[in-house]
């Protein structure tokens, strides 16, 4: 089905000309040093603003200059900026943060979440149904895990890289750790239904209130498996991960005959509330964890699920490298709309080698963002234009999210491009005194009084991220910090980094720390013995060369030569539980990861 993009009559937009703001050197590309410093003093001029106008509540109100609570008053925006900080190389202040964290955070609390920013928020799951946006008081909804416990388990794996002192038996303990456990605990409660898949809100001290809503949005059912597998491997308590991957599965097996997904579920009945089928609002956060899950554990069976939809969702909801929302046992078109939360898709194809679709969709939507200067909320595609109650931009990074992807895969110049035209809008249109706000409209760049928390966490960190090729996270593998962890030692930070839904860098090298799988355990146990086998030969034979003796072949028990003795070795090993590996569950191959893409050592 064509398209014809129709730019009305009268448009209100921010045509930016073609080399707005500062060229490269060559007059072409925008210049990297140039962005990087502007997208800083950005940070910095929200982040102080924060600090002096709103902490310790959860958001920023930019155009009042002072705070609300949004999520449950824990500082929400200082947890998800923690991070950004390293990543700009501001170690000083992250370790400030830290200390102030936790003498600050308590989750022990009757969580007071208000009626009208919790329905706000809820608008990432489109089509809520009305009486789940009537949410009341009180309740902690489940989309937390995504900043808290991310934000919080992000930073405890980058404590000791960002100077903080870090407690014996780091990174299997530490206080950032034990709160994202105490956070992630909280949550469990909600997932005790018949399905297996969870409410989508939970009193942080009573639990799921009686009466609660059995309606969840697909998103709150899929996105937890970054974070609670990352838990587990960590903390050694399996509950996590298992949660979310009956969760997962569950949503699988609910899928429609023709592989779609709808909008939101019952969570007692397994039956489909809206049936809507899209990549965005709602549903977003659970494609985009089956890959990153797939890649974090290595495990074949999420990318398969993921493959399987990718396939569904190119033939029913693609049009002309758009992606429209569709009936989910029909494949009709319910509706022809492009949302801005969709705008994660080009990275997340890029996250499995899909460059030529993902560069594709992603011009398509950097013309919408040429329209307006910025993305409107819902954009409908046919028209060309915003739609009614849709019209707002609240500084969100997906589009930014997927030119950062792209930008490393492809080297485009064009992906700067679409850097600098952010930065140049934002600052334009949406930097006030005390901050950066929303804007309410993008027709007439009207603002609103709110700066949300992933502005921090997400935008600014994936422009930074854009502009700053040599960052610590963007690593190859070709750098690398040794450990010792209770289990041995250990390799962290070698890249790789999956970023969870709200831009926490998880190390993948980290869920390899904690515990021991006996598998990959043996598989280096015998190498190790190998290698040292081979090194005993080498020196035998060094000292039998220089006394001109004859060599003979080593044998015993030590020397593990055939598959049997490699078995008996293996045996008695086990049993002897000798710590004899450097790093004993490490898979070489996650030293070599690339943002997602794990390159096989060949040498
Ligand atoms: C973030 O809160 C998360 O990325 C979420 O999954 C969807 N998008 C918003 C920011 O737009």
């Amino acid at each position: 089905m064509p398209f014809r993009l129709l730019v009305p009559f009268g448009l209100l937009c921010v045509l930016l000309p073609p080399h707005h703001g500062a060229p490269g050197p060559d007059g072409t590309a925008p210049d990297p040093a140039h962005y990087r410093e502007r997208v800083k003093a950005m940070f910095y001029h929200a982040y102080d603003s924060y600090l002096e106008n709103a902490f310790p509540y959860d958001e920023l109100r930019p155009l009042t200059c002072d705070g609300h609570d949004t999520w449950g008053s824990f500082s929400l925006t200082l947890i998800d900026a923690l991070d950004t900080l390293l990543i700009l190389g501001n170690v000083s202040e992250f370790q400030r943060v830290v200390e102030v964290l936790q003498d600050n955070v308590d989750f022990d609390i009757d969580v007071n979440a208000s009626v009208f920013e919790t329905n706000i928020r809820g608008e990432d799951c489109l089509l809520r149904p009305l009486e789940e946006s009537k949410i009341r008081g009180m309740q902690f909804s489940l989309q937390n895990t995504k900043g808290v416990v991310g934000g919080l388990l992000s930073a405890h794996l980058l404590s000791k890289k960002a100077g903080v002192e870090v407690e014996a038996g780091w990174p299997c303990s530490g206080p950032l750790l034990r709160m994202a456990e105490e956070a992630a605990r909280k949550l469990l409660p909600a997932f005790q239904t018949p399905t297996g898949m969870p409410y989508g809100t939970v009193n942080l001290l009573h639990g799921v209130n009686p009466g609660e809503t059995p309606v969840t949005c697909t998103a709150g059912i899929g996105t937890f498996i970054v974070e609670f597998a990352t838990l587990s491997s960590l903390t050694g308590d399996p509950v996590f991960e298992e949660v979310a991957r009956v969760a997962l599965m569950r949503l699988w097996e609910s899928r429609s005959d023709i592989g779609l997904v709808g909008n939101h579920i019952d969570v007692l009945t397994g039956k489909w509330v809206a049936q809507d089928a899209g990549i965005g609002a709602g549903v977003d956060s659970y494609f985009e964890y089956l890959v990153k899950g797939a890649i974090l554990l290595q495990d074949k069976k999420l990318m398969a699920m993921f493959l399987e939809y990718n396939k569904a969702i190119r033939n029913y909801t693609r049009f002309d490298d758009w992606y429209l929302w569709v009936q989910m046992y029909k494949g009709t078109v319910s509706m022809p709309v492009f949302q801005s939360l969709e705008a994660y898709w080009p990275g997340l194809q890029s996250l499995i080698g899909d460059i030529d679709n993902a560069m594709r969709t992603f011009l398509n939507y950097y013309t919408v963002w040429k329209q307006f200067g910025g993305l409107p909320e819902f954009y409908n595609i046919p028209q060309g234009y915003t739609v009614e109650k849709r019209e707002g931009y609240p500084l969100r990074p997906e589009l930014i999210e997927s030119a950062m992807y792209l930008y490393r895969a492809t080297g485009d110049p064009t992906l700067l491009e679409l850097g600098r035209d952010a930065v140049e809008s934002i600052e334009k249109i949406s930097k006030v005194e005390c901050g950066f706000a929303t804007i309410k409209d993008l027709r007439d760049h009207k603002l609103d009084n709110r700066m949300e928390s992933f502005f921090l966490a997400e935008t600014v960190k994936y422009l930074y991220l854009l502009f700053d090729p040599t960052n610590f996270i963007h690593n190859n593998g070709s750098t690398f910090d040794a450990v010792i962890t209770p289990y041995g030692e250990c390799i962290l930070g070698a890249g790789g980094y999956i970023f969870n839904t709200e831009a926490h860098p998880i190390d993948p090298a980290a869920l390899h720390c904690c515990r021991r799988l006996k598998e990959e355990q043996w598989e280096v146990e015998d190498l190790m013995r190998e290698f040292y086998s081979l090194k005993r030969n080498r020196s035998r034979f060094q000292k039998k060369t220089m006394s001109s003796g004859p060599w003979e072949p080593p044998a015993g028990p030590e020397t593990p030569s055939s598959p049997e003795n490699h078995d008996q070795a293996r045996e008695k090993s086990a049993k002897q539980k000798i710590p004899l590996l450097s790093c004993p569950s490490q898979p070489f191959t996650s030293k070599l990861a690339l943002l997602g893409q794990v390159f096989l050592d060949s040498s």
